[in-house]
């Protein structure tokens, strides 16, 4: 059980430990799972997906969750190992557990940003960037939550590769990126429902963030947020704010929902986790299981009405 002591899923994981649970996970569930390799980083770091899918047989609908684009949010790639073990743990003991995975396929990026995340455990705790170096600047790293072909690098990015919302030389000129692209494009028929993980702040945002215009089901995804977040309040006690990303926190163009959204995926998502500020990238683990649990519920609780309908 993921909530009980002694749980590996309550404290952060180097980026080797990363490669090694995901890897050992795949192992122990070879029936449930499979390790698709989607492309590498710039520093040539494996790019590793998981595929979850229920013993009920073949399905036409997935979801999609990526995990740690931004180097410092450790709760993110956290979040995403405990959500594995989770739904693995309670598949056919769970109900809803049950039916997100026999009525949806699973892939699930636990870390889309190796290198940074890497440089965040040995030079920079603070790093938010990727790693990639270009001859012209002696700055490195591109924000890779702003370089989707989305409104590409206009208000609310930076094209100083100096920022630390540099959105890079072109859209998708990070590896990371273009093998998420890449794969989402070629996963376009089935993947339904796209998450991505951030921290900190507690928000529970949709598209779009690269312009002040409201989706054309904009109605729908706040429901679906607002529900997700009166869960989590009435569950956890815990405040989480809701909304389009533009008019919830700021313009942001470039993201990977955004981008999403307009490849077609009309139930798209950022989370951004605990906290609000007290601990900010900094979350102590003894809060990883609960920053966890109701991040799980939210995305439950939105995996199950999409999947209704
Ligand atoms: N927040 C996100 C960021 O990249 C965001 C907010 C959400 C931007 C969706 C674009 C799209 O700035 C954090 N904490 O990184
Ligand atoms: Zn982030």
């Amino acid at each position: 059980d993921p909530k009980s002591g002694g749980m590996t899923y309550e404290r952060y994981h180097s980026l080797e430990d990363i490669y090694h649970l995901v890897n050992i996970t795949s192992q122990e569930h070879p029936d449930m799972t499979k390790l698709i390799l989607i492309g590498s980083s710039f520093e040539k770091n494996p790019l590793y997906v998981l595929k979850l899918s229920g013993r009920r047989g073949p399905v036409d609908k997935a979801m999609w969750m990526d995990c740690g684009i931004h180097a410092r949010e450790w709760i993110s790639p956290a979040f995403c190992l405990w959500f594995i073990k989770f739904a693995l743990t309670f598949y056919n003991q769970n109900p809803d557990i049950t039916t997100m995975l026999d009525e949806m396929d699973i892939y699930i990026l636990p870390i889309m940003n190796p290198d940074g995340y890497k440089y965040t455990w040995t030079t920079n705790r603070m790093w938010r960037k990727n790693r990639s170096v270009r001859e012209d600047s002696s700055c490195v790293g591109v924000d890779l939550n702003r370089n989707f072909d989305a409104n590409w690098c206009t208000t609310g990015a930076s094209s100083n590769p100096c920022s630390n919302i540099y959105c890079g030389q072109y859209p998708e000129s990070e590896p990371e990126v273009h093998a998420v692209t890449k794969f989402l494009r070629s996963h376009k028929d089935s993947v339904k429902l796209y998450f991505s993980i951030h921290s900190y702040s507690q928000m529970l945002l949709f598209p779009y963030s690269y312009t002040h215009e409201e989706i054309p089901n904009h109605a729908e995804l706040y429901e679906l947020v607002q529900e997700a977040a009166i869960k989590i309040r009435r569950h956890y006690k815990n405040q989480y704010r809701y909304g389009s990303g533009a008019k919830t926190i700021y313009l942001a163009p470039g993201g990977s929902d955004d981008w999403a959204y307009d490849q077609g995926i009309t139930y798209s998502f950022t989370f951004e986790l605990q906290d609000l500020g007290q601990y900010g990238f900094l979350l102590p683990p003894n809060l990883i299981s609960s920053a966890c649990n109701e991040a799980f519920a939210a995305v439950k609780t939105i995996a199950l009405r999409v999947i209704e309908k």
